[in-house]
Order: C-alpha cells, then structure tokens, then sequence
C-alpha cells in the first residue's frame, strides 16, 4: 500500500509539473553579457550561431561550417618510411626516450599540425534609448529548435526571435513590438577575421566578405560571404558605408545567408557570392511565419523521434542557471532529461547531411584561434561526438562523418604508403576539414596509428542499426583498406611473438618506466581496435559474398594478436607489460575501449575482463576533465552501475569551476573540459541512452543501469537499438520493467535482457533464451582468453538477477511486452 502510495504521489506531482510548458527549454532572466558561454546556440548544420540575449547590443555570434583556416594541403613527414626500422628497435630494446626523439623528427608533421574551424563575424544590432528595461526573459525552445528574447522598455513590449532555417539554410532573425513603429536600431558587421572588407550595397544588405587566414605556412584560401537582408514592415532605412540605420519599424525581419567558395577538401572552386546571394533570395521572398513553420516541421522530423520522462519536481520550475547551480542537491531528474535533449538538439544544429562533422564545439566557435583548432582530434573526441547519433534515432546525421572517414580512406592512402610503405589507409589522432592525416602536435601524442581503425567501426555501426547491404558495400573499400594498413604495419613483438603495432602508444599516457616518452609496442587500445577492424572485415566480406581469401587472412592474423592482460593489481593492463600505475588518474582510459564502445569485455561473457575493467575504472577516480567523465558513464552503464554512471552525471552537470572534481558545464549547458568542448555533452546523451537501453552485447538489455534516483518510474520512447529494433514506448516502475513496445525493422530474433519477468502482451508465453542468439546483428566475437599476473586479485562480478528471453520477430511488426 505504501508503495502504491508513494507511485501514486509521484505520479500526481509529475503531471502536475509536466504542464509547465518550460519543460525542453533552456531559460534565462538575464543576458548573457560578454560571456559566450552564456549565450544560447542555433545551428542547421551548415550556419551556426550564438545569440546573447543582450537588450541593447544584441549579438548574433555566426559560423559557416565550411570557414577554416588554410587550404588543400597535406602534413605527411616522408623522412619516417626510412627511420621506421631504427624507431622499431629502440622501441623493442627498451629505448623509448631516444624513439621518441627521433620520431619527432621524422614522423611528427614538419608542415601544419591542422588547421583551424574559424569564425565568420557578429551581427551586432544597437538599440538606442533600450539601456532601462524590464520582464526580461530568453529561451531556446529544443522542442522547436527557436531562440527567444523578451523584454519591456517603458511600456512597449519587444519580441526576438532567431532561428536557424534546416531548409533554407538561412540564420533569420524576427523582431517584433507591442507598438507600431517602436523598432529602431543600427546593424553592423564586426569580426576577428584580419581579411575582410565589411560593407553595405545598393540593395540595402550588410555584407561581409572575406578570405580565411593562413595558418602554419598553409595559405587561407577559403573565401566566404554573409549577406544580411533587412525586411522592414514601416519605418525607414539608412545606410552608411558600413551600417544600415533602422527607424520607427513596426516588425522587422533580418535574412542572413552566409556561403563558401568550399566544395570539398580539396576543391575551392566554388563562388562564395553566387552561392550566399541564391540562398538568400530564395528565403527572402517568404514571410517570418512560412519560413518558421518551414523550419520547427523539418527540425521536429529529428527531434520528436525520442521522448524521455523521468518525472518532473517543482525543482524544474526554476531558471536553467538555477538548476544547473543546484542539481546536486536538488531533486530535479527532469533536468538530466533535459541535458540529454539537449544533446540531440546540438547534434540536429551542428550535423546535418551534406555540411561538415561536429568539431570538438560542434559548429559554434568564436575565436581566430580556438583551443585545439576546434578541429576533428580522433583519439577519442570526434567519435564520441557521434556516440548518440545511432540510438537517439538520429541516423541521417551520420552522414558527415562517414564522408569525413571515406575521404580520409583516400588522403591516408597516401599517408601509408609514404610514411609506413604499407598499402591501405591510414590517419593519426587529428584531421581538419582537409582530411590531413600526418602526425601532428609531437610524438607524445602523435604516433597513434588508428584514426582509420578506430573511424570505420562507426560506418559498421551505422550498418549494424540499418541492415541495408547496398549501404554496406559502398563503404566496404573503406573498411576492407582500414584492415590492409594493418596487415602490412602489423610486425612481430621479438620478446613475445603476437604481431604489434610499432611504433605504438595508449593515447596521450605514458608509463613512468619509459621515462616520459608514450612510445611503445602493441598497447591494449591498438590490439583491441586492430582486433575489431579484422572482425569488421571479416564480417562484411561474408555478408557481401566477397574476398574470401582476404578474409582468411585476417582470421589467421587476427589470431597472432595479444590477448587482453590483467595486471598485478588487478588491472586491465593499458600497455604489454604490466606497468601500470594504479595512482594514474590520467583522463585517457583508453584500453576501456574494449568496453565500450567497443564491446570486447562483458559481466556476462568475459567475467575476469570485466571485473578488471572495473578495477581499472576505480583505480583512475571520477575526477577528470569534461569528455573523460561524459566516457565514465558510459563505462559504469556498461557496469551496469546506475548510481555511478549517476555520480558521474552529478558532476558533469554543476556550474564549471565550482568543484575540485573538473569538468563541469556553463549556463548554456555546454560541455566544459574545461574550455568548452561538445564532446562531452554528446558522450552524456549516449552515457544516459546506455543506462537506459544496451543492444551491444549479444541482445537488447532493457533498463541496464538505472540508478536509485530514477527507479519510481520513468519512461521513454524512440530509441534504436541494433538490427533495427526501436523502442516505441518503454515503462518503468520502482526498477521493474512494467511495459516495452518494440518494432522489429529487420526481423529476426530479438533476444532481450530485461530486470524482472516478462511475458507478450495478450498472454502468449516468452520463450526463455537458450543457445547462441541467432540474429546476425548481435554476433559477438569471441575474444581470446586473458593473461593474468599472478600476483592479481580477481573478484568475479555479482551481478543482479535478470530475465533473457528470445522473441522471432517479422519485419515491420510490433510487439508489446508486459510485466509477468
Ligand atoms: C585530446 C585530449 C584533450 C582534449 C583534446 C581536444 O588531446 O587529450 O583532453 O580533449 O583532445
């Protein structure tokens, strides 16, 4: 009865609260002043923009995916095909030091280290006589994907709005009064940018043109546009050579299109001013009204696929600031909802089909030179911003990352071939908008050789959700000539014969035995990527009926690698030897990649690994910077531990700088590793998706990790999970699963791991699992058996009891399950 009591409760404060309308918007009482972090961001994935909020200088921050710094260029340093051999030995005698040193010379790039995402320029708008207002408020609506300021001055009442348009691929901003004739305003451009000519015309535009800069002897040669229209209901307008003067308007409405001369990364030839001037007039000739509605209905296509309700308190009542100030304490599940859309809205405003990937801040950057170029670092970051895309339901905006990865697959080609003489492609830990794939930044960071092995899992993944094989052969010589890099880079260790990568190294950490330098030979993260390439090939290959002998091969090579080892104190080894630190907090855990997302190591089906994973998970702590905790929830989902997973998602979210424990996020919700990096909100949405729902491991695990906070009740819809399978509807109550509805794409069995017993709606049975699940899609390879020190400890997991079941499912159909 007391339970029942206490849903009922719950229930009832829930309903109450989720009539606030404010429940998926970020809201504010303030501007956001001079602090960038403040404002709000809108995005298409072409254009992006940040909006202050600022009442009497508004600032409309604006990028255009395609302004980098440079041009075509490449970074390979030729002088490391013949060093490659001396660099090999010193590795294998133990030399590290003097490898390094050399390899700085002749492997780390002698040209640029990647060039730079850069800003176009604000529009600033002044509004004379508005320093004294009142009522003031600003949102942006996730739900609409519409940035909104409001506020009085003396008795007339002002309306902001500013979108960025999906399909007219325009930033429009729309301002309104309460009074005809109230508008008045001067608009100009300025800009960071050194070459640019800022300008008015006879049409009545402002107009930004410029040519990007050049960086590390690389020419900037990208040459773009903004044109800002000015639509005037009443009133008047005046220019100067530079600005437009707005007077007494009753509504006004600002058309900005902003264009490139980029066609690709290595073609310029493109015409900035043609391609800016036909976007604008295009959308120019349509209303506010049309272009909106145009707008929320093709955002909404994305957005709406997943709903997630945690419940809601009186502490969602509050402005986000608030929130973010006391979600520690407060109960306030509502916000993690809303943090976790909000990394959904960031992905459908900084990726869209035909632009560019996120960068390391999605397509929002304000600097000339912005930390770490704002560029594509791809030990780790530029994939975690793509972790979400598939089981958030988001697939499309895949798109520009697999181009980014089959345009690398033909710049690495030549990379491998100079540098390693090996066939095949390859890339290192950063590439930029011109798929440079040479080693950069020095040989401490590097000479890592996975940037092709690592990218391509995403391109499986993408066909592991969507089952479509014309898609997989389109990106099989993608994959197939990640695995030939291997093949022919992959030496044999003199001291314990598995065939390693060498020169090799865990990324970005090194051991205290090898005196500073990261070098080394066949360290855990390479041996578990090389592992799934090979796996991936060989997969593919058979679904397509293809290179069978290729296939064989890797099988065979495959079976020379080095297993997985656990360590002295009860470690999953980062390097070959067993020379870990258990003090190192280092943010990079990068042999976890076995566990996710790679899923090598299992509670269910690798006891011993996992139960390292955990220790090494323990060992490194909590603390670290933005990514690395955002990549710490995931791991604890895959702990099956909510309540960590939970911590982590506690100290992600409270305001940066406020805790000993790093990372944190600003009032925007931006991510902070500090600085602001969107890795970090994109690897908490797939952190919490994977708390929610796990399809990684041989079946479709309902509710892996929910934590104590969120066990009442809870429910969420949409999300996919591989072969196809999406949760349309899924029900919680105090941790039991009470009902799931899922419709099979592809058919097949669908093998389900669920908390409690469970049987199909209508009262037919569920059949218990028994055997191998027989569903292609949740294939998973047998990995060989760990080496263990001797002097390790291995405590075997405990894991709850849960409930596996096997439903065949038909394609198209639906299939509702029920609380037994
Ligand atoms: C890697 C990380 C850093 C940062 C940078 C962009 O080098 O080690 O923490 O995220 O990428």
């Amino acid at each position: 009865m007391k339970q029942l009591c206490s849903i009922f409760f719950l229930l009832s404060t829930t309903v109450g609260f989720s009539q606030n309308k404010n429940l998926l918007k970020l809201w504010y009482n303030k501007p956001a002043g001079n602090t960038w972090e403040n404002a709000l961001p809108v995005g298409n994935g072409k254009l992006g923009a940040m909006i202050y909020g600022n009442v009497d200088t508004e600032t409309v921050q604006l990028n255009e995916n395609t302004v980098w710094s440079g041009s075509p260029n490449r970074n390979d340093n030729p002088l490391a095909l013949d060093s490659l051999a001396v660099i090999r030995k010193l590795i294998f005698n133990g030399k590290q030091k003097q490898a390094e040193i050399l390899a700085n010379r002749v492997i780390i790039s002698k040209k640029s280290q990647g060039q730079m995402f850069e800003p176009v320029g604000n529009l600033v708008l002044a509004f004379p006589g508005q320093q004294d207002y009142s009522h003031y408020y600003r949102e942006l609506d996730l739900e609409n994907a519409v940035q909104k300021t409001t506020y009085q001055v003396g008795d007339i009442s002002y309306m902001r709005e500013v979108i960025a348009s999906l399909p007219d691929r325009l930033i429009v901003i729309h301002l309104t009064a309460s009074k005809p004739a109230s508008i008045s305003f001067t608009a100009s451009f300025s800009t960071p940018e050194p070459n640019v000519s800022i300008k008015t015309n006879t049409t009545n535009e402002l107009t930004i043109a410029g040519t990007t800069i050049d960086h590390e002897g690389v020419k900037g040669m990208v040459k773009f546009k903004g044109i800002a229209r000015f639509k005037l209901a009443g009133g008047s307008l005046a220019k100067t050579d530079s600005t437009l003067d707005i007077k007494n308007a009753s509504e006004v409405t600002i058309y900005i299109s902003i264009a490139t001369n980029f066609n690709n990364y290595h073609d310029l030839s493109g015409n900035e001013n043609e391609r800016a001037a036909s976007y604008l007039y295009r959308g120019y000739s349509k209303s506010f009204a049309t272009i909106l509605k145009a707008h929320i209905a093709a955002y909404k296509k994305y957005f709406d696929r997943v709903k997630l309700d945690l419940g809601t308190t009186e502490a969602s009542t509050l402005p986000t600031d608030e929130r973010l100030e006391n979600f520690d304490t407060a109960n306030d599940p509502q916000f993690a909802a809303l943090y976790y859309q909000f990394g959904r809205y960031l992905l459908i405003s900084s990726s869209q089909p035909g632009g560019q990937p996120a960068t390391l801040q999605g397509i929002w950057n304000n600097k000339l030179y912005p930390p770490w170029d704002s560029k594509y670092t791809i030990n780790i970051n530029a994939e975690m911003n793509y972790w979400p895309v598939e089981k958030t339901n988001l697939a499309e905006l895949d798109q520009p990352f697999i181009q980014m990865v089959k345009d690398m697959s033909v710049t690495g080609k030549q990379t491998a071939r100079d540098m390693y003489g090996a066939r095949g492609w390859m890339a290192h830990h950063n590439t930029d908008i011109w798929r440079a794939t040479g080693g950069v930044d020095g040989a401490f960071w590097g000479i890592w050789n996975n940037g092709g092995g690592w990218t391509i899992q995403n391109l499986w993944e993408h066909y592991l959700y969507n089952g479509d094989k014309n898609y997989l052969a389109s990106v099989y010589p993608v994959l197939r000539d990640a695995a030939l890099f291997y093949v022919d880079f992959l030496v044999e260790h003199p001291k314990y014969h598995w065939l390693v990568l060498c020169p090799d190294m865990s990324p970005e950490n090194a051991p205290a035995a090898h005196q500073g330098s990261s070098l080394d030979a066949g360290v855990t993260m390479s041996n578990q990527i090389v592992f799934d390439v090979f796996s991936t090939v060989i997969d593919a290959a058979k679904i397509l009926n293809k290179d069978k002998t290729f296939s064989d091969k890797l099988k065979h090579i495959r079976s020379l690698l080095p297993p997985m080892h656990i360590g002295q104190y009860g470690q999953l080894q980062e390097w070959l030897d067993d020379v870990d630190d258990p003090n190192d907090h280092h943010r990079h855990i990068s042999h976890l990649y076995g566990l996710f997302p790679s899923n090598q190591i299992s509670p269910y089906r690798t006891p011993e690994l996992y139960s390292a994973a955990k220790n090494t998970l323990i060992q490194r702590g909590d603390v670290s910077t933005g990514w690395s905790m955002a990549w710490k929830i995931n791991w604890w989902a895959k702990m099956l531990d909510g309540n960590h997973a939970y911590k982590l998602i506690q100290n992600q979210l409270r305001p940066v700088g406020t805790s000993a424990e790093g990372g944190g996020t600003y009032n925007n919700l931006f991510d902070a590793h500090p600085p602001f990096q969107i890795d970090g909100n994109f690897g908490c949405t797939s952190g919490i998706t994977e708390m929610l729902m796990q399809s990684e491991d041989g079946m479709l695990h309902l509710l892996p990790a929910i934590p104590d906070v969120w066990q009442k009740w809870g429910s969420v819809s949409g999300l996919l999970a591989r072969g196809g399978f999406e949760i349309i509807n899924m029900q919680w109550k105090e941790g039991k699963l009470v009902k799931a509805t899922i419709k099979s794409g592809l058919g097949g069995n669908l093998r389900l791991r669920v908390p409690n017993q469970v049987t199909l709606s209508g009262g037919a049975g569920l059949k218990p699992a028994i055997g191998g699940n027989s569903n292609p899609f949740y294939k998973t390879e047998v990995t060989p058996a760990p080496i263990i020190s001797p002097k390790a400890t291995i405590t075997l997991p405990e894991l709850k009891k849960t409930f596996v079941y096997d439903l065949p499912t038909q394609p198209g159909k639906t299939y509702t399950i029920v609380l037994k």
